[in-house]
């Protein structure tokens, strides 16, 4: 299969380039470094020290003899990414290529229209390209979780029947997302549907949940191939987060009562999630919606996981509730199916089994690199990015 990355240089995206290329796919990635720049902007930075895209490629080729071909340039440039599918022909885009942080959507003005646009008219020109240059391409989009909000009901996966006034329909699920950046993954999904059915196009939708893990089979073969792991408030995800502060000996940061419920998944089961999808493509004009997650945690399960997980490696860790620099609800109702992706064969990776050995071991390796003032949150869902209002409110006891 003639596999096209888009936003081949991140975190999923170059573990995904590898997974795809050591299975005999021929891979092309493009970037165009913004996550490295967000990083150079905020003065934040990677925890694993990560190669130049260039020499992480090369390190590829001579360790597992694969090649993945390159294209650096901007999805948001149309001449660029136009031609590009034109020429390649892919079968299948892998499209991670977008800003994927909420809190950084949130900072200003600014940063929620950069978001927006990189976003949404980034997507806009992929689906563009597809319909002029590769209508039989199968579009694997990454969507997240947190379109949906977290409504007091079940959540399907993207579509529901519906029963109102004596009429029955099949429409798509009401979007509650709960910041600027989720909201450009519905802008998206939106997008994608109007695509597919005017234009046939056919396209999978992933609302995936939050990814923790810094470890591939690929890129334990050499350091040289790590994937990026942050930990910083815009970029860091929970977990990840966590595991890099319980090592640093800072207080977790929980945000508020620590109730707020999401689905998560290892970054190994991204990949598996991902391979799934592209392998087992849908009908022409048709946007199929999977829910990628495997667990579901509240933050303080997360927590107590890190706790005791540092606790094998010798490390003693604090619990704090921070004032939460979100507006969101600290706890809810969330039971979203997650079905489809396990019919089509996913085979999980658990929490508990992987969290010493394949991220905390990961994190005490690099500890030097952490920059402890990138951790503490200061971008502010409700009064804007100052650092006034960093608070400890409560320390957890005996979790
Ligand atoms: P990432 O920032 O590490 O990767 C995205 C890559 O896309 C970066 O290398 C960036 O430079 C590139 N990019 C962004 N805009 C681009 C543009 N206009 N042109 C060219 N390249 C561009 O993020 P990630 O964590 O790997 O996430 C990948 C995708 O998965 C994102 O769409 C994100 O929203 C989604 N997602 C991630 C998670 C998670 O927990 N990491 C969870 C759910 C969904
Ligand atoms: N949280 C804390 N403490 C922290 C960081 C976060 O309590 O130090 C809480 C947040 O308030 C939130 C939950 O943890 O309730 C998840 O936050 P997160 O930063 O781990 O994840 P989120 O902002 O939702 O975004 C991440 C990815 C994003 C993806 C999303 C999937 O950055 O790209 O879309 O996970 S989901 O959460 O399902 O929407």
């Amino acid at each position: 299969m003639r596999i096209l990355i888009l936003g081949g240089d991140g975190y999923l995206g170059w573990p995904t380039a590898m997974y795809f290329s050591k299975r005999g796919h021929t891979v092309a990635v493009v970037d165009n470094f913004t996550r490295r720049m967000m990083h150079l902007e905020r003065g934040t930075d990677s925890l694993t020290p990560i190669q130049s895209l260039q020499s992480r490629v090369e390190a590829w080729h001579n360790v597992a003899g694969c090649n993945i071909e390159m294209f650096i340039g901007d999805i948001k440039d149309w001449y660029f990414i136009s031609h590009l599918i034109r020429d390649f022909q892919p079968d299948t885009i892998v499209h991670y290529g977008e800003i994927p942080s909420a809190p950084y959507s949130m900072i200003d003005v600014h940063h929620a229209v950069q978001v927006h646009e990189n976003n949404v008219n980034g997507t806009l020109n992929v689906l563009w390209a597809m319909h002029e240059f590769a209508p039989d391409a199968h579009l694997v989009k990454l969507g997240t979780m947190g379109e949906y909000g977290t409504p007091n009901v079940d959540i399907p996966e993207g579509y529901f029947t519906i029963e109102y006034k004596g009429r029955t329909d099949t429409l798509p699920f009401p979007k509650q997302p709960g910041s600027f950046y989720h909201l450009t993954k519905v802008h998206d999904s939106n997008n994608i549907m109007f695509a597919c059915k005017v234009w046939g196009l056919r396209a999978t939708d992933l609302n995936q949940g939050v990814v923790y893990g810094i470890e591939t089979d690929e890129s334990n073969l050499d350091d040289r191939l790590l994937t990026r792991f942050d930990y910083d408030e815009s970029f860091g995800t929970a977990l990840n987060r966590f595991c890099v502060q319980a090592v640093a000996g800072i207080p977790l940061t929980l945000f508020g009562r620590g109730q707020q419920t999401r689905g998560y998944l290892n970054i190994r089961d991204t990949l598996q999630c991902i391979e799934l999808s592209a392998l087992n493509p849908p009908t022409p004009g048709k946007m199929r919606v999977f829910n990628q997650w495997v667990e579901r945690f509240s933050v303080m399960d997360l927590a107590k996981h890190v706790k005791k997980a540092a606790r094998e490696a010798g490390i003693d860790v604090t619990i704090a509730h921070y004032r939460n620099p979100r507006v969101e609800a600290e706890e809810h109702y969330y039971n979203p199916d997650h079905t489809g992706l396990f019919d089509l064969g996913l085979k999980p990776h658990y929490l508990s089994d992987s969290l010493v050995e394949s991220v905390i071991r990961r994190v005490v390796q690099y500890r030097d690199r952490i920059m402890e003032d990138s951790i503490v949150p200061r971008i502010y869902w409700e009064r804007g990015g100052t650092d006034d209002y960093v608070e400890i409110v409560e320390v957890e006891d005996g979790a």
